[in-house]
């Protein structure tokens, strides 16, 4: 009998994290304790969304998801890092994420930090001697030059600076440049995994690239939507905290309903653009979770 989507995508994941683990095993005997900090967040549950995207797109372009391993490890691993680094007292000052006590509960501030640096470090160490000798060093500088564009100052931290400043202007525009930096950039690049590594034909190029942007702003507005409705035990953090922060969401913009409805429009574009791109049914699936995600 075929699997499911679901099905699949779940196998898809458990891949992922047995070949993960025999690229970086997290024991670390030069310092075990900072070993340990890494692997207490890294292993805390997450959903390794942005891993399943790299190597669903690698299936869809017909390449080996293996090869793209050691990439999503390293996205994952600056995933990891920046949650970190986000639930630290001097940014968002939070006891729970994914499910249990943060780094810095567990391991105080200074090790926490610096577990977050550890991970962000080692994911270019990944990233650079990880990765097969069949990708050409060319692919390979491609997708570490834009790892760096995605996670650093003209993605991710950018975004995180335009999130603190958080101005109440209620601009929808602003609102929309700081989440395609803060988190749309690291869901995108996992999407353009397969496109950096190997030379592929414009048309999957630009799909999969309007495809990362649509569902990267997808994923944003359902973590809004979530923050009003979920609770602790759904989410493994602290709801709530953005209108306590008044900080501009998409729900306190648009209104839930109107948020929802932003959502529907971004999960039907995303699946626009995989209409020239044959064996996306993967892609397809993973949007629709987002979209109908609970946690
Ligand atoms: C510290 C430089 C720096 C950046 C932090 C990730 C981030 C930027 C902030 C986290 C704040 C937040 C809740 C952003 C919303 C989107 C997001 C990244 C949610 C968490 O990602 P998931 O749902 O988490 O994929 P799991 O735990 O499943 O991996």
């Amino acid at each position: 009998m075929s699997r499911t989507i679901p099905e699949q995508l779940a196998e898809l994941k458990d891949f992922f994290e047995k070949e993960a683990e025999s690229i970086f095993p997290f024991t670390l005997p030069q310092a075990p304790v900072l070993g340990e900090a890494m692997a207490y967040s890294y292993h805390a549950g997450g959903k390794r969304i942005r891993p399943i995207l790299a190597l669903a797109a690698a299936k869809a372009l017909g390449k080996d998801p293996r090869l793209v391993v050691p990439a999503a490890l390293a996205i994952e691993m600056i995933h990891t890092y920046s949650l970190i680094h986000d639930d630290l007292p001097a940014m968002d000052d939070d006891d729970f994420r994914r499910g249990r006590a943060t780094s810095h509960k567990v391991y105080g501030e200074a090790l926490a930090i610096l577990a977050g640096d550890g991970l962000l470090t080692e994911a270019f160490h990944v990233a650079a001697a990880g990765m097969d000798n069949s990708i050409s060093p060319s692919g390979k500088l491609r997708f570490i030059r834009e790892l760096s564009r995605a996670a650093g100052i003209r993605g991710m931290v950018a975004g995180q600076v335009m999130d603190m400043e958080h101005p109440d202007t209620g601009d929808a525009d602003f609102l929309e440049q700081l989440h395609v930096r803060k988190t749309g950039a690291m869901i995108q690049i996992s999407c353009l995994v397969p496109a950096f590594l190997w030379e592929i034909p414009e048309k999957p190029w630009h799909s999969l690239r309007k495809y990362g942007e649509k569902i990267g702003l997808l994923f944003q507005v359902v973590d809004d939507i979530l923050d009003e409705t979920a609770t602790l035990a759904q989410l493994g953090k602290t709801p709530g905290k953005d209108r306590k922060q008044h900080k501009i969401t998409y729900p306190a913009l648009y209104g839930r309903d109107g948020a929802a409805e932003l959502a529907d429009s971004l999960l039907h574009e995303a699946l626009q653009a995989l209409e020239d791109i044959p064996e996306s049914e993967l892609l397809a699936g993973i949007a629709r979770f987002i979209a109908k995600r609970s946690h």
